[in-house]
């Protein structure tokens, strides 16, 4: 690399990078949600050696390990660092647990004097051990393998803080954005703060882009929709890129179709997650012309495998070819799905055409 080039700068190459900047590939790059998790046996292998989830997290040589176990298996194009959305809680101080097969628990913010529990502003500090895992990584990260760092939209982090734990619909915190606007502003406010400077700090750390999790954007109504998720997003995405101009951003507004095109409409985002409900000829149509797009392979399709699996690999390829895509899943793998079904999706994805 020429010395002073950024890792991620056009130079190097990295296909999603590229294909972030606009360019078209065919065969496309590919890597999955959750590709670091309990379907792989060496990840449940070292998953057994740490105390807790959280441990496993904020123990930089795990984490480091759990982030590079799926890129020696198969070579995806990215690596996503190994964490979670929800060390962002914890490091306003509002501490979280995984229990084990019951998904996170936080101790829930019922009330707007609830929020006096947190912190004003995000200690990050507390995510040393996640900066020191990127370091880790990047030392051992092949030169073609764009490195991802995350966090989660605000919506949707605010909704596990208020609820306390997982909810089919998120219940909870609708409620308390109707009950209480302002308090709930005030939250999303600190949240947007607070990830901005931790995608600046994980950038800083040597991540090459970020990618924003709104996986709970899919329960909101259109106006609330605006307000909760489509301008906290964008804030922070503006956020990181006036202090890196360079940055690479990529939304994820999970099971929000209706929203799709003003999102990719953004100036800040680079790129458009799409979930397993999304309309492939409209996203080619109204979003692909604006926007690169990633995704969207239903998860039950890659647990099935067989005849579905082949058909809903070839449609999506099909269906977005013409323009920049990165090959994903709609969300995230299931633990079930054989690994021989991974190798097929990538034969599948890599193949010529
Ligand atoms: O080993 C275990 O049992 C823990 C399972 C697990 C894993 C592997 C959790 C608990 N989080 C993770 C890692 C994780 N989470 C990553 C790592 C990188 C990778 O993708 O390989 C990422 C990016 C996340 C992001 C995340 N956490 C999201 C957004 C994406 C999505 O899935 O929608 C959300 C909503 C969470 C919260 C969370 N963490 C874990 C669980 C089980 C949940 C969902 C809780 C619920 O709603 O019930």
């Amino acid at each position: 690399m020429e010395p002073g080039l950024r890792t991620g700068a056009p130079g190097a190459d990295k296909k999603i990078l590229r294909v972030l900047a606009g360019e078209t590939l065919d065969p496309p790059p590919v890597w999955m949600m959750r590709q670091a998790g309990r379907y792989l046996p060496e990840y449940r292998a070292i998953r057994a050696t740490a105390k807790s989830f959280i441990d496993f997290c904020y123990t930089p040589a795990l984490a480091a390990e759990a982030t590079l176990q799926p890129i020696r298996r198969f070579g995806f194009d990215a690596a996503i660092l190994f964490s979670d959305i929800l060390v962002v809680p914890d490091a306003f101080g509002q501490p979280v647990s995984f229990e084990t097969g019951e998904g996170p628990r936080l101790d829930p913010i019922e009330t707007p004097e609830g929020l006096s529990r947190l912190a004003g502003r995000i200690d990050l500090g507390r995510l040393a051990p996640v900066f020191e895992t990127i370091r880790l990584v990047k030392a051992d990260l092949p030169a073609e393998t764009t490195f991802l760092g995350f966090c989660g939209a605000p919506w949707t982090v605010a909704s596990y803080m208020i609820a306390g734990r997982g909810t089919p619909d998120q219940g909870p915190a609708r409620l308390f954005a109707y009950r209480h606007p302002e308090a709930f502003q005030r939250l999303i406010d600190r949240l947007v703060a607070g990830s901005i400077d931790y995608l600046c700090a994980q950038l800083e750390a040597g991540v090459d882009a970020v990618q924003i999790f709104d996986s709970w954007s899919g329960v909101l109504p259109g106006q609330e929709f605006r307000r909760w998720c489509f301008e906290p997003v964008r804030a922070i995405a503006a956020g990181v890129r006036a202090r890196h101009p360079e940055a690479r951003i990529i939304a994820f507004p999970r099971a929000a179709n209706p929203h799709l095109a003003a999102v990719a409409a953004l100036a800040e985002i680079d790129c458009v997650g799409l979930d397993t409900s999304a309309d492939l000829a409209a996203v080619a149509r109204d979003v692909q012309p604006l926007k690169p797009v990633q995704g969207n392979l239903d998860p039950l399709a890659l647990l099935a495998g067989g005849a579905a699996l082949d058909a809903a690999v070839r449609e999506i390829r099909a269906k977005l070819r013409g323009r920049p895509y990165v090959f994903n899943l709609g969300h995230g793998i299931t633990p079930p799905t054989p690994i021989a079904h991974v190798e097929r999706m990538l034969e599948l994805v890599r193949e010529a055409r």
